[in-house]
């Protein structure tokens, strides 16, 4: 793996305890202001990011291997990126793209229709989060088919809003104590070879899918089949081949849209530019957000022209959907995946993660599985020798890591899942580093 230009040293330092004196006095400030609901996994003030290091408030250097969840794939503070952002920013921060509509939004969509695949026409919008995304995705198709169903998986997570919540899977802590959720959301099982039952194929597990829409909704009365090709918080779960290809045949056959939601996955994360492209999948629209604007807030919807266009003029938007400064990030993050080649980087970090953490969870009694695609990866934990969920063994390793300088995410529906998100510019010693690292605590974890 080629190594880049930081502006950092890319090696993790401890001056400190962690957290130390700084970051503990943030600490207090937050507790009698922030609200308690909105927490934080790690103790730690970030001041300073780039290329793989995270800088806290009394300058410890940790290994990054999260990414603030997926999004800085080209670094925390890219220089192309923030040259443009400066410069879009010294321009006009805002006019509305609704009110006085600018280059840079128009270029983005040119860009999000220039990637997504499939040889079709396809248009885009663009929203603030990956949730706006996701429920603009289900207007689109709901409005396209004039049909109200929603078919979301078990271990899908889709986001906080109202509709999300409805979509995403998983109780605690995402919805318990906040509903009543959005109606006409049906939630069938996903392809997940390491629970399915022995010798599943992907077909099955589709048919399985497809059994449950017919008796529980009826096909004619679906707008719209909602998966994450490489399911995120879930657990970086990958379907077994042939699931995502034979559902999206079920989709054609009965008018379905089929919306792939590649906010986590998408955007060289795991090779290539959308993850359903290595399932061989041409989803109907995608939704994208955190990888695409380098840290900056944006968020899209591309799919097929005629189903975008469906929802008459002036039905899709938002004050700041398409934000300049942020479409400014975008282009910039965009133009740098291609010249540094993001897509082989992913696919060289997710070889290496596969040669140092494959011969320990090969043999550490509590590793289920080590799985994932280019540098979206994970492993499973489970208690000794059986497939029960381990998250206390993930909550040690969490800790361990980050007692030695490097951050690491854990998650899963059972939380027994350690998850791997470095960011794509991280360089091959820093990257092997922070495993050699990880690779301890699981040792230690397991004995
Ligand atoms: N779809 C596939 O992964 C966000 C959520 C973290 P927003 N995942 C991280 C948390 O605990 O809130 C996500 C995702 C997929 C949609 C979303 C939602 O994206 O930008 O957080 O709204």
């Amino acid at each position: 793996m080629l190594n880049l230009e930081y502006r950092l040293p890319q090696q993790r330092q401890l001056l400190t305890p962690v957290p130390g004196p700084a970051s503990t006095a943030l600490a207090a400030r937050r507790a009698d202001v922030v609200a308690r609901a909105v927490s934080s996994s790690v103790p730690v003030y970030a001041v300073d990011a780039d290329g793989g290091v995270v800088v806290d408030a009394d300058g410890n250097s940790f290994i990054d291997f999260g990414s603030g969840i997926a999004v800085t794939s080209v670094g925390a503070s890219n220089a192309a990126v923030a040259r443009a952002v400066a410069e879009a920013a010294s321009r006009f921060t805002h006019t509305c793209f609704m009110v006085t509509p600018y280059e840079d939004y128009v270029a983005v969509c040119e860009e999000l229709a220039g990637l997504a695949p499939g040889d079709h026409a396809k248009k885009a919008a663009l929203f603030n989060s990956g949730a706006e995304a996701v429920e603009n995705a289900v207007k689109i198709a709901r409005y396209a088919t004039g049909r109200d169903a929603v078919i979301a998986f078990e271990h899908a997570y889709h986001g906080r809003t109202n509709l999300t919540m409805a979509l995403t899977s998983k109780a605690m802590p995402y919805k318990a104590g906040f509903g009543p959720f959005a109606p006409s959301v049906y939630r069938v099982p996903v392809s997940y070879p390491f629970r399915d039952p022995d010798g599943m194929t992907g077909e099955q597990a589709a048919e399985r899918a497809i059994a449950m829409i017919a008796t529980q909704v009826g096909a004619d009365r679906v707008a719209a089949v909602l998966i994450e090709p490489v399911l995120g918080e879930g657990g970086f779960i990958v379907p077994a081949d042939g699931f995502l290809t034979r559902l999206a045949q079920w989709c054609r056959d009965n008018g379905v849209v089929l919306i792939a939601d590649e906010v986590q996955a998408g955007f060289c994360r795991t090779g290539s530019w959308f993850a359903c492209e290595q399932a061989g999948l041409e989803p109907d629209i995608i939704t994208v957000a955190k990888g695409i604007a380098g840290g900056l807030p944006l968020a899209g919807v591309v799919g097929r022209a005629e189903i975008m266009d469906a929802p008459h003029a002036g039905g899709l938007g938002g004050t700041y959907g398409g934000n300049p400064v942020a479409c400014a990030a975008a282009l910039a993050a965009i133009g740098y995946m291609k010249q540094a080649d993001l897509n082989a980087r992913a696919r060289d970090i997710g070889s290496i993660i596969a040669e140092v953490l494959g011969p320990v969870a090969e043999t550490s009694p509590i590793v289920g599985e080590l799985r994932g695609r280019g540098a979206m990866m994970a492993l499973e934990f489970v208690q000794p020798l059986t497939k029960d969920p381990n998250p206390d063994a993930v909550k040690r390793i969490v800790a361990a890591c980050l007692s030695a300088g490097v951050l690491v995410l854990s998650c899963g529906t059972y939380g027994n899942v350690v998850r791997l998100l470095p960011p794509l510019v991280i360089a091959e010693d820093t990257l092997r580093d922070g495993l050699a690292v990880l690779a301890d605590a699981i040792v230690q974890a397991g004995a």
